[in-house]
């Protein structure tokens, strides 16, 4: 094995992972796997990974080997730069990915949310449109709640704070296209790895209470989302993204409007001075900049409510078709996800190494984390990792585990979480549906020993 053909395996496998697969795993047609790692498979892929492979005997047909496929976003055109492109924004850590410049979005690598709590400087970006302006008295900040209500509220920012009892939770934040980079064909949209989402702590008031202070009729069954951030081609009368909830999901008692994380004012990229915080749910429902809650008397039909966004297939699609608009449901909680926070995918760790410390994080949308499992062997055999205790309801869950290594070489660190319902992660991202949403496959972890 020549330096060039491990670099070119290494190119090739950035660029067109199926071709390099085929060159590894032998002969395959269209996306049936039947190829087999032979032993000049087996040497061309050791050779590209940088070490012997233990447990290659149970590396599934066809995987790609995760120190291979990086978190450069998977479906960059071919002519795009190798790598992925760090952030430059004021307060946030440069190890940042960004995913899109036009609108901003900026996702946090696995390795990075490892805190407790998501400092916000590592908490990850999603905008729709143009960023507004800062607002020069944040206390002064207006909305208003409107719609099927006994009373139409005007609000303050600071009549907000006066008036409702203050809340503050940790919670998790996950945008709705999460994961989405994992999907083949690849969905329309940012290409998120597991970045996007964060775990901090918001203060506000419940949603819940300043919907009973307006008084909700009984017509009431969703409410619509407005922010203040202007559409991206600056045409006024556009909405940039205008989303909701159904009634039963409003008034849980989680679901904040945010002035503070993570103890500070709301910084203007988070929405500030004041958001809305729906837990559980994509977060495109929670408003940031926020200016309207339109309590509405049928399901919201704003910017982000229709056709393939934010829409899961009820009855499955064939990977890379357009489908049938009647074949769409509003997505609602968030599946199950768990990701390995260290070590980093591409640790090198020395000769000799025999064990290894895991720290994550696992959650679950609406639902709990019941369990996360580790292997080190493809799957093969399965070791529980512990869970520490949650702050209150969609907290994630922190989670540690020590992995015995029987040998030097290069392995793989899975997790996998089994949420409350006893739904477990995927090998795969399933589900195919045209805008990717709902990938959570399996977290894995190359690490070489050696
Ligand atoms: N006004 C407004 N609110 C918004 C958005 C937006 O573009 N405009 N993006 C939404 C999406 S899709 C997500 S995932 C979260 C991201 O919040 P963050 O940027 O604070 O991480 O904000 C949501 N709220
Ligand atoms: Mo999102």
């Amino acid at each position: 094995m020549t330096r060039k053909t491990e670099r070119s395996l290494q190119e090739l496998y950035g660029q067109d992972p199926e071709r390099a697969d085929a060159v590894v795993f032998g002969r395959r047609t269209g996306v049936d796997r039947r190829g087999f790692l032979n032993g000049a498979g087996l040497a061309a892929m050791g050779a590209a990974v940088g070490g012997s492979i233990p447990f290659a005997g149970n590396m599934p047909a066809g995987l790609i080997p995760s120190a291979l496929a990086q978190t450069a976003p998977a479906a960059a055109p071919a002519a795009a730069p190798a790598g992925p492109k760090h952030l430059e924004f004021p307060g946030k850590d440069k190890g940042l990915v960004v995913l899109g410049d036009r609108p901003l979005v900026a996702e946090t690598p696995e390795h990075l949310l490892d805190d407790d709590t998501t400092p916000t400087g590592k908490f990850f970006i999603r905008n729709n449109g143009q960023i507004p302006e800062q607002a020069a008295q944040p206390d002064a900040w207006k909305f208003v709640v409107d719609g099927e209500v006994n009373t139409k509220l005007e609000l303050t920012l600071g009549d907000l704070k006066q008036r409702f009892a203050h809340k503050t939770y940790r919670m998790v934040l996950e945008c709705g296209g999460n994961g989405r980079s994992f999907f083949t064909p690849p969905g329309r949209g940012n290409q998120w790895t597991n970045g996007g989402a964060g775990c901090a702590e918001w203060t506000g008031v419940a949603l819940a209470d300043v919907l009973k202070a307006a008084g909700v009729k009984p017509s009431a069954k969703y409410t619509g989302h407005y922010g203040a951030d202007p559409h991206l081609s600056g045409d006024a009368t556009k909405e940039t993204l205008s989303r909701g909830v159904p009634m039963d999901k409003a008034m849980e008692p989680h679901g904040l409007i945010a002035w503070a994380m993570n103890g500070q004012p709301l910084p203007h990229i988070h929405g500030g001075p004041v958001r809305l915080m729906i837990p559980g749910w994509p977060g495109s429902t929670s408003s940031k900049w926020l200016t309207r809650i339109w309590v509405r008397d049928r399901e919201h039909d704003g910017q982000g409510m229709l056709g393939a966004s934010y829409r899961l297939a009820i009855v499955p699609m064939v990977p890379g078709s357009k489908g049938d608009d009647k074949n769409f449901r509003v997505m609602e909680s968030m599946p199950v996800r768990s990701i390995v926070t260290n070590p980093a995918n591409g640790t090198r760790l020395a000769a000799g190494t025999r064990e290894i410390a895991l720290r994550g994080a696992a959650w679950a949308g609406d639902l709990t984390v019941q369990r996360v499992d580790l292997s080190i062997d493809y799957g093969a055999t399965w070791s529980s990792a512990s869970l520490a205790a949650t702050k209150n309801r969609y907290d994630w869950n922190r989670w540690t585990a020590r992995v015995k290594l029987p040998s030097d070489g290069y392995f793989e660190l899975w997790v996998r979480a089994t949420d409350s319902q006893g739904r477990m992660q995927p090998h795969v991202a399933g589900n195919w549906n045209p805008q990717g949403y709902g990938g959570n496959p399996m977290h894995r972890v190359a690490v070489l020993v050696g």
